[in-house]
């Protein structure tokens, strides 16, 4: 068969991703960059840890010197056109300085912020002082947020999830999209809050499993949508209907959580590469 030549498109969008390794590739940059690589956009990585971990749980992680992940960083953004940056796991307060100093260097990036404190399977990812410095040297310069229920409330100190998504707002995020997910309810509420004002919630129907590297899909899938020029709002509703797509077809890899499926949409009708379906 005559293979065709594609046609001649512009080049990807690039996102930046600043994150933990994760070698089981479900969480971690090797989520961003499969959920980037679905989604069109180029991703560069600046890694901040490498973890030790499997599909049920952390087992340990070794920081990467901040000045070496910093450095990672700044030769992609002195080379390439970075139209947004994510920022996943960070580790350490040392960590979140080295970055808040490197994102005053390029205060014209839209920043995605997931804030991970702690894996899927419950270990901490967070050295003392994370928490204080994400909110103070992080958050105001936070385009959009996207923690889970109980990393909303562990940042704010509040009781409730309206009540963080407006603390986190009145500190500096400037959207917070708080993902459900983490209770029992069989319909699940995601909030996005602007301006101490709750603007959204987008319902989606709880699904059977426990997964793996659900919060990173989501915000690598939020920061691709506003790469691609998309609004907020719609970049958020595109991210999580993205990622339950994926979750619905995350499939069982180890003991543990299901990985989600980035490219689920590649595999429903045509061939590989190598001829498999
Ligand atoms: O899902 C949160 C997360 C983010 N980044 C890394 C992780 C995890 C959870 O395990 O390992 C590197």
């Amino acid at each position: 068969m005559e293979s065709r030549r594609p046609e001649a498109v512009g080049p990807l969008p690039v996102v930046l991703t600043i994150a933990g390794s994760d070698p089981s590739a479900g969480a971690g940059l090797q989520a961003d960059l499969l959920t980037l690589a679905s989604l069109g956009v180029h991703g560069c990585t600046a890694v901040t840890a490498l973890t030790v971990q499997d599909s049920v749980n952390v087992r340990g992680y070794t920081p990467v010197d901040p000045q070496d992940t910093v450095a990672q960083a700044r030769a992609v953004l002195e080379d390439m056109s970075v139209q947004v940056i994510k920022i996943g796991m960070l580790g350490s307060a040392a960590m979140v300085a080295a970055v808040s100093a490197l994102l005053a260097d390029h205060s014209q990036i839209p920043v995605v912020l997931d804030p991970v404190l702690a894996a899927g399977g419950g270990m901490a990812l967070a050295g003392d002082g994370l928490r204080e410095a994400l909110v103070t040297r992080l958050l105001p310069r936070v385009t959009v947020m996207t923690p889970n229920g109980p990393e909303a409330l562990a940042l704010s100190g509040t009781g409730d999830l309206p009540a963080a998504g407006v603390w986190l707002n009145r500190h500096g995020a400037e959207w917070a999209l708080i993902s459900g997910g983490h209770g029992e309810e069989p319909e699940l509420e995601n909030l996005l809050f602007r301006g101490e004002v709750l603007r959204r919630t987008f319902r989606q129907a709880r699904l059977p499993h426990s997964y793996h590297g659900s919060g990173c899909t989501l915000a690598a899938a939020l920061a691709a949508g506003l790469a691609h020029g998309l609004t907020m709002e719609e970049a958020v509703a595109r991210a999580l209907d993205f990622t339950h797509a994926c979750l619905v077809h995350a499939y069982p890899l180890g003991k543990g959580q299901y990985f989600p499926d980035r490219f689920f949409w590649a595999r429903r009708h045509r061939e590989g590469p190598d001829g498999r379906r």
